[in-house]
């Protein structure tokens, strides 16, 4: 029995934002994280209302689900774009439909950024360099490090951009080789899967570098069932910062993790507001971002809150 009169006092009675969140899947723990605080942000305040849509790693799907937003007269769209390319035209749609787009977390292709109001994320370049720095103090600078690479997501701002900072600052290092880099999908079990291929064929390594901890957390399975110890025969080097990663470092099967903060929903909740309060948007919104290894990682496991 729907009531007719007055809507219920503790209800505002201003109309909804609608947000359609155009989300990649649930292929590690950072998404699910991410995942969790964009639910959690709009479902707990009742001026909005939230349309998410998980494309299963698929980026027609989250095609799909941006254009149904914009036929449901969305008033904003937040997108965490799977891979870099290929936005163009839908984007195109969604501006001339004049709904605003937020990116998160992962970025587009450089010279569309006519076509997004904001991009909320972090460095992953920053990321990568910082992953490369803590292995040069570790080992030495001069020292010969032989490194499996275990890239994410094919096209992925993420991968691509952890590659790029990575393999840049040991460029002028002669001594640090990456002997195979091959992408685990940012996913646990494809990260072990690579791992395990490639310790068949060879165990001369002394470092993983993981696009992500989650497959660093595989390859830290894939070398123990190999018999060697990850964390002191092979290094291992993860990014994200998820709690999976921090318990590693404190067992000793892991060495870093060089944080990215999925806790994005309150920054995209913001953005939306200032959009609608006509406030001028920074074109990137970068998340500050720490390293973890040793006492520092065992120091910060009980407070890490994904
Ligand atoms: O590092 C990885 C995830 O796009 C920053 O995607 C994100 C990355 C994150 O699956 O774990």
């Amino acid at each position: 029995n729907e009531p007719t009169n007055a809507a219920p006092a503790d209800k505002p009675t201003g109309k909804k934002i609608v947000v359609g969140f155009a989300q990649i899947g649930a292929e590690s723990g950072w998404r699910d994280a991410e995942t969790a605080s964009i639910k959690e942000t709009f479902e707990n305040d009742s001026n909005f209302e939230l349309k998410f849509s998980d494309a299963q790693q698929k980026q027609e799907n989250q095609i799909k689900a941006i254009r149904s937003f914009i036929a449901q007269k969305v008033d904003a769209i937040g997108l965490a774009p799977v891979v870099e390319s290929g936005w163009e035209t839908v984007l195109k749609e969604a501006k001339d439909a004049g709904i605003p787009v937020f990116l998160l977390d992962r970025s587009i292709t450089a010279g569309h950024e006519d076509l997004y109001t904001s991009f909320i994320g972090s460095d992953f370049v920053l990321e990568g360099q910082n992953a490369a720095k803590w292995m040069l103090e570790e080992l030495g600078a001069d020292a010969k490090v032989n490194i499996v690479q275990l890239e994410g997501t094919v096209g992925a701002s993420a991968a691509n951009d952890r590659k790029k900072g990575f393999e840049e600052a040991i460029a002028g290092h002669a001594g640090y080789k990456i002997v195979y880099s091959q992408t685990g999908d940012f996913t646990r079990a494809k990260g072990k899967e690579v791992m395990e291929a490639y310790l068949k064929k060879d165990k001369n390594i002394q470092v993983v570098y993981a696009h992500n901890d989650d497959m660093a957390l595989g390859a830290v399975q894939a070398i123990e069932e190999a018999g060697l110890k990850p964390g002191t025969d092979i290094k291992i080097i993860g990014v994200d910062g998820i709690k999976g990663a921090f318990e590693a470092i404190s067992q000793g099967k892991m060495n870093v993790t060089i944080e990215c903060n999925p806790l994005l929903g309150p920054q995209l909740k913001q953005a939306i507001l200032d959009y609608k309060e006509g406030k001028e948007l920074p074109r990137w919104i970068k998340s500050e971002e720490d390293v973890y290894f040793g006492q520092k990682a065992i120091d910060a496991l009980p407070n890490r809150k994904y």
